[in-house]
């Protein structure tokens, strides 16, 4: 066990794992046949002739999602249906075919270069799942997916996340494909080493439910035979061939219990991803379904806040662009999030750590430098935050350095009532960024207490918020 626990806790992120979790905030875009269709599933025997996104403004879908704090925006190139977002040479199910822009257009260049515009991160999802290639189900179709992925990869600019969806049904020919997973990613490595394959891919995780709503408890470091294609595709969606209907999230996925057989391990953190709509697509009758600012406040805590990337799905209309209700939304909470984390009433005090040095880096907001214990065998210690007035808070924000790895294993937050320590939170696992909300406390003094660790634990940055009225 010690043995074991000792690599666990040595396990660090790749440069592009590291990059990607600190976006922190991604986007996807599910836009299609099916927004014309008014489905969540096309069959793939759609007429192209009624793809027509009458105002298409990519810019306008990619700085909606830049104002509202996103950075990266992931493009539905091709959903199940088969219909490719951009002229592919390789079918004829494509925008090519469709009167918008005379077939002319190409949605996928658009959006690549609204994100090179503002500055954002670009990303494609490539349903390995097509129900229109005649090809689905033999060995060809591998060929055809590596073709399509060969032309996304090299004719749009730098893509830094390739999304493999885990549905799996059949072809039109009641085949279903077994997919040549390892030709995919060495391509991936070859035209865009800096991408993450996320979901049915060795950099990214799905967390196990689509409602945004991540693991209290969310190790990064897990047996690696969890990212085994085949333990991926069983646990995601292999055999659905409808939405996943239950959550598959489990308990915790690294524990001590869950690794300790383990013959290897793997940094391989998770995604959360969720719509804000019910729907993955848009359908108009939906638009006073959007989930409110509140809503997403609480998903981003559930998500952001427990150790992974919120991917929050943001579908354009018919006319191709945002709708006016999911704009709203979107600005109203990301304004709830900057007010709340405005100011880190933690940089008031003063601060007495019971152990190591650095005490200054807690709050330096420079994720970074880091505050650790003096020794790898010093896996507790205490933190004191003296306030010269009495603060009032009800938010509390904790970064591990993950760039040494992810150690807490349980922690505690209290305040000092003038009498005794009364605890207000308490947690397992922080990794990336772990935020607690509670009741709100006003006190002169807090105290963070690790109890227990994998090694010298360590934290980036420590925060005290008083969350913003509206929430
Ligand atoms: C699922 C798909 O079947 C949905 O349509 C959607 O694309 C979602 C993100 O993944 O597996």
């Amino acid at each position: 066990m010690e043995q074991i626990i000792h690599k666990a806790a040595n396990l660090v992120p790749t440069e592009r794992q590291f990059k990607w979790q600190q976006m922190e905030l991604t986007a996807f875009l599910h836009f299609g046949i099916n927004t014309f269709t008014d489905k969540e599933w096309g069959d793939g025997s759609e007429d192209p002739q009624l793809f027509n996104p009458s105002e298409l403004n990519a810019e306008q879908c990619v700085k909606t999602c830049k104002d509202a704090g996103f950075k990266l925006v992931i493009l539905t190139a091709k959903h199940h249906d088969g219909f490719c977002l951009w002229p592919s040479k390789y079918t004829e199910h494509s925008v090519k075919n469709s009167p918008w822009k005379n077939g002319k257009g190409d949605v996928v260049k658009e959006v690549a270069n609204a994100c090179k515009k503002y500055d954002v991160h670009f990303g494609i999802y490539l349903s390995p799942w097509d129900r229109n290639s005649k090809l689905y189900g033999t060995d060809a179709y591998n060929d055809y997916f590596v073709n399509q992925l060969t032309e996304l990869l090299t004719q749009y600019g730098k893509v830094d996340e390739v999304w493999f969806d885990g549905a799996n049904g059949e072809g039109p020919n009641k085949k279903k494909q077994v997919y040549d997973f390892a030709r995919w990613y060495k391509l991936i490595r070859s035209l865009q080493s800096q991408a993450v394959i996320s979901i049915m891919g060795p950099d990214v995780r799905w967390v196990g439910t689509e409602t945004g709503r991540g693991r209290e408890t969310e190790w990064s470091v897990i047996s690696a035979d969890v990212q085994s294609q085949e333990k991926i595709a069983a646990a995601s969606q292999n055999d659905v061939v409808f939405k996943p209907k239950s959550d598959v999230r489990g308990e915790d996925l690294g524990g001590r219990e869950k690794i300790k057989d383990a013959k290897a391990l793997v940094w391989y953190p998770a995604e959360t991803d969720v719509s804000i709509r019910p729907g993955w697509f848009f359908h108009e009758k939906e638009n006073e379904k959007v989930k409110t600012p509140s809503q997403l406040n609480d998903i981003y805590f559930s998500s952001v806040g427990r150790n992974g990337v919120l991917l929050l799905n943001i579908p354009p209309n018919k006319k191709g662009l945002i709708q006016t209700e999911d704009s709203l939304h979107l600005f109203r909470w990301s304004e709830m999030r900057n007010n709340t984390f405005k100011s880190n009433l933690a940089k008031l005090a003063s601060i007495k750590i019971s152990k190591g040095k650095n005490a200054h880096s807690l709050v330096d907001g420079n994720y970074k430098s880091y505050w650790t214990t003096s020794s790898p065998k010093d896996t507790s210690a205490e933190i004191i935050f003296t306030f010269p007035q009495p603060q009032t808070f009800d938010v509390l924000l904790l970064q591990e350095n993950i760039m040494v790895g992810q150690r807490i294993e349980k922690f505690g937050a209290e305040y000092w009532n003038g009498v005794k320590w009364i605890s207000f939170a308490e947690g397992t696992t922080v990794g990336y960024k772990r935020l607690l909300r509670f009741p709100t406390v006003t006190c002169k003094k807090v105290r963070l207490i690790i109890l227990a660790s994998r090694l010298n634990p360590t934290i980036s940055e420590i925060g005290f918020y008083k969350q913003a009225s509206g929430q």
